[in-house]
């Protein structure tokens, strides 16, 4: 006859094989096994009913017991194999994002970007800083307080698209990087030494020289004693530092609104011929005190020159339109 030891000495041998229970699967078997009605503590309750009512308390006290420890015993098992197995998984599925994956077929920085982070390394070389505008300016820094008032026709030399906010014509996309020079000399006083990549937007009509979005380069000084032989020395030295050997540059008389004298610059490559590279000049007096610096003690020059035209005259492709070619057989060149 089944004794209380017998059902506590059941209970144990149960729970000692859910605790060895190697993984979920076998967990879920090794309990229908010793608590289902094949089992030893299946028998005992199944056999219960041929007790006399005293023998069946005693039991039947012992029998819950000893099943509930059971139970308890496979739920600890089952939270333990739980927490191993997601363990596992969290494991698997780790993304190392600091990881640099090799450059092969990972696909690279867009021809004009190395092209911008090229030109920041030659200028910061040379001892410039890199400065930042925002895209959509206002008035004032895009035109009037760079001298070109309103009417005046050389708005005409950079047509505009306008923002519909505020007064009409208050606020525009920056047609060109000048409006950060301003933006420089209001925030930090002379000596300035900058250059400011960035892009701008005209409302032109795309050709193979013209796009409406495009990118300039900016370079501001501004310092006691600044001539226009800093300014000319500053574009021969960059073209020497950029281009490299056989490269030289040259300066033609121009006009730009906020810099006396003006000029425009060329490249001159090894095989003698020319590419129109920007506009440069003295910064205009008025400039200078429109961003709150005195122009009797200070003197400056800027230039601009265009990104996109220069990236791609580099690499001989003659038409500008395919900057903004998604092509990869084309982008995979650079
Ligand atoms: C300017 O934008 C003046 N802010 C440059 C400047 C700065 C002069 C400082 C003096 C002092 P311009 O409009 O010429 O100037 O444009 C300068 C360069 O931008 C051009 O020489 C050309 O390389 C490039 N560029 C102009 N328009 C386009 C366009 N639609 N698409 C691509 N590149 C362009």
């Amino acid at each position: 006859m089944t004794t209380p030891d017998d059902i506590e000495r059941m209970g144990a041998a149960a729970v000692e094989r859910l605790r060895a229970a190697p993984d979920l699967d076998a967990l879920t078997a090794v309990l229908a096994e010793v608590t289902g009605k094949g089992s030893d503590l299946g028998a005992v309750k199944r056999g219960m009913g041929q007790l006399d009512a005293e023998a069946r308390k005693q039991l039947g006290q012992t029998l819950n017991r000893v099943n509930g420890d059971v139970g308890r015993a496979a739920a600890e098992r089952r939270a333990e194999l739980e927490a191993a197995a997601r363990r596992v998984r969290l494991e698997a599925e780790r993304l190392d994002l600091t990881e640099v994956r090799p450059t092969t077929g990972a696909g690279h920085l867009h021809l004009v970007t190395q092209t911008m982070e090229e030109l920041e390394d030659v200028f910061t070389g040379l001892g410039f800083a890199v400065a930042e505008g925002p895209e959509v300016e206002d008035d004032w820094h895009n035109f009037t307080g760079l001298n070109i008032p309103a009417y005046h026709p050389a708005r005409d030399m950079q047509d505009t698209f306008f923002v519909d906010r505020g007064e009409p014509g208050d606020v525009v996309l920056r047609t060109h990087t000048s409006p950060v020079q301003l933006r420089v000399m209001e925030q930090q006083g002379p000596p300035i030494y900058i250059v400011v990549p960035g892009r701008v937007h005209r409302n032109e009509a795309r050709d193979a020289t013209h796009l409406a979005t495009f990118h300039q380069l900016e370079a501001l000084v501004v310092d006691e004693g600044i001539t226009f032989g800093h300014l000319a020395g500053t574009i021969e030295a960059f073209t020497a530092a950029y281009f490299g050997e056989g490269f030289t540059s040259r300066l033609r008389p121009s006009y730009f609104p906020f810099t006396e004298p003006s000029a425009e610059f060329d490249i001159r490559r090894p095989d003698g011929t020319w590419l129109e590279l920007g506009g440069c000049g003295m910064v205009h007096p008025n400039v200078l005190r429109n961003g709150g610096i005195d122009p009797e003690r200070y003197t400056g020059f800027a230039f601009g020159f265009g990104i996109d035209r220069l990236a791609l005259a580099r690499h001989g492709v003659p038409d500008l339109r395919e900057i903004l070619s998604v092509d990869v057989r084309f982008l995979e060149q650079f």
